[in-house]
């Protein structure tokens, strides 16, 4: 498993940057995003240090994307005010990323009144 000495989504996952973990199991670690598109907005990342989507093999894309729909179900269950879910994940500067670990933004939606586009 490949780790970085300055990424700081490696520095989470050695727990020398300090998160709300959500989920944690041998290939993911999910915690809460420091800055709250909504309540609840879960970032999903691989333990193994890969950049982006560019740099996934199709076992690892299997083993981090088939761990959505459990961590997903399990945010839904906290709060039954949470009507659905954004799932998104960006790729390169160019496409909104600015932390060069993959993620996978897990932003639970609490009702068609809600301002975050
Ligand atoms: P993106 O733009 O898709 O690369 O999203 C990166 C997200 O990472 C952004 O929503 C803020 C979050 N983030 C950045 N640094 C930290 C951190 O140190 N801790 C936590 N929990 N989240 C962070």
């Amino acid at each position: 498993m490949t780790s970085t000495t300055d990424c700081i989504f490696c520095k989470i996952i050695r727990n020398e940057i300090p998160s709300t973990v959500v989920y944690e199991d041998d290939v993911v670690k999910a915690f809460l995003d420091i800055s709250q598109a909504t309540p609840g907005h879960t970032l999903v990342i691989p333990k193994q240090h890969v950049a982006d989507i560019f740099e996934y093999d199709a076992d690892l894309a299997a083993a981090v994307f088939s761990r959505i729909p459990k961590i997903a179900k399990a945010i839904k269950a906290i709060d039954p005010a949470i009507k659905g879910m954004n799932i998104l994940n960006n790729n390169g500067e160019v496409a909104y990323q600015s932390v060069f670990h993959s993620h996978i933004h897990l932003i639970p939606r609490y009702s068609d009144t809600d301002d975050f586009k």
